[in-house]
């Protein structure tokens, strides 16, 4: 998980921490602490510090030259000569090349900034070495990170013992190609492993071919699967899949909607009505993981009847790991579940923590 994340992210906290230890002791590009004056005419010469003085004669230019070379080794070693702290304008040229690394990897501008901003606030004024940067850094990527997918679980299980009896029903929306026909089939795989019933309501009644395409699913998997004719209303198609259930005991509806662009104004009140008419108790946003900035955007106007949950399909494909990120920033809703193949069994719960600690 976060494979290209990990690699990017680790390579530019590397460089920067170079850069930042590099800019800890270059006057040029950072502030100085005000230090004593030295005369420079007449630099006292001690036994442990080295001179560097080009006015010196030329025979003893050579082991001069090697000098401040031992100090600089020296002074890196003891952090003695340390002397310069980091400023906030050198840290945000220098911090440029992080916060690259996370949009290049999806992650939404404001969580980037704010990581960004944090990073800046632990360094500001300091004078550290690489190592010391690496993991200034990396700790406070980590608590942003956390901080932001670590959103209270729903626990599924714990949904469907809550309902007593009636059906949970769930309904999946998203954009066409997100994977919302196939995560119906890997959630009824995944409920009859944990010894509950589903049943199918064929909600995208929209698409060429979908009702086929779940019934597919619904054969290989023998979950029963409730159908009208193309061009039907959905929210009649999921009411009776309801009902269906409450007379058959079965504990999951599995609503698979069409997919919906969201700029179609007809496609978002068809959803709002199923909303209304058969009140989802869980509504899951299926999002690719290979969706870009646009994944911000998305996840807005779905959230209009009201998010649940996200499940992140496509984990497989890209491992950017930034779209995660984006969409757990805006709506503040967990992420559920990880589509990490074509598989029924390509789906793992998603654990924050579990993420992170494959990251660092
Ligand atoms: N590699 C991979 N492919 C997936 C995943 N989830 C869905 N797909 C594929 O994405 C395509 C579109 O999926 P589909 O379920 O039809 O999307 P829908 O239009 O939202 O219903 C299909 O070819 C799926 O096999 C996943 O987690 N990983
Ligand atoms: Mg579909």
């Amino acid at each position: 998980m976060f494979g290209l994340f990990k690699k990017k992210i680790s390579a530019a906290v590397e460089a920067v921490s170079e850069k930042i230890a590099g800019g800890s002791e270059k006057k040029e590009a950072v502030s100085e602490k005000p230090q004593p004056k030295e005369k420079p005419t007449k630099p006292v010469v001690k036994k442990e510090e080295p001179i560097a003085k080009a006015e010196e004669p030329k025979a003893k230019e050579a082991p001069k030259a090697e000098e401040p070379e031992k100090k600089g080794i020296l002074a890196k070693i003891t952090g003695t000569f340390t002397e310069k702290t980091l400023s906030d304008d050198f840290l945000k040229d220098v911090l440029w090349d992080l916060e690259l690394a996370l949009l290049e990897n999806n992650v939404a501008q404001n969580v980037s900034e704010k990581i960004i901003i944090d990073i800046k606030e632990s360094l500001s004024g300091k004078s550290v070495r690489k190592k010391e940067a690496q993991e200034i850094i990396s700790n406070t990527l980590k608590s942003n990170i956390l901080e932001v997918l670590d959103l209270p679980k729903i626990d599924i299980n714990a949904k469907i013992r809550e309902k007593q009896g009636e059906p949970l029903v769930i309904a999946l929306i998203g954009f066409n190609g997100a994977g919302k026909t196939t995560t119906s089939a890997k959630l009824a795989h995944y409920f009859m492993k944990n010894k509950h019933s589903c049943v199918f309501a064929a909600a995208d009644s929209f698409r060429v071919a979908a009702i086929e395409q779940l019934e597919e699913h619904a054969l290989k998997l023998g979950v029963k699967i409730i159908k009208h004719n193309y061009g039907a209303d959905p929210a009649a198609v999921i009411f009776d899949a309801c009902a269906h259930a409450k007379a058959k005991h079965i504990d999951v509806v599995i609503a698979d909607t069409a997919g919906r662009v969201h700029t179609d104004k007809n496609l978002l009140a068809e959803l709002e009505k199923i909303v209304r008419v058969n009140k989802p108790d869980l509504k899951f946003l299926v999002v690719e993981a290979i969706s870009g900035n646009d994944v911000v955007e998305q996840a807005r106007i779905f959230d209009s009847v009201g998010i649940d949950g996200v499940v992140l399909t496509k984990w497989d494909v890209d491992e950017k790991g930034g779209a995660a990120l984006s969409l757990c920033h805006t709506l503040k809703k967990p992420i559920v579940f990880l589509g990490t193949g074509q598989g029924y069994d390509d789906f793992v719960e998603f654990d924050a923590k579990e993420v992170l600690k494959s990251v660092f």
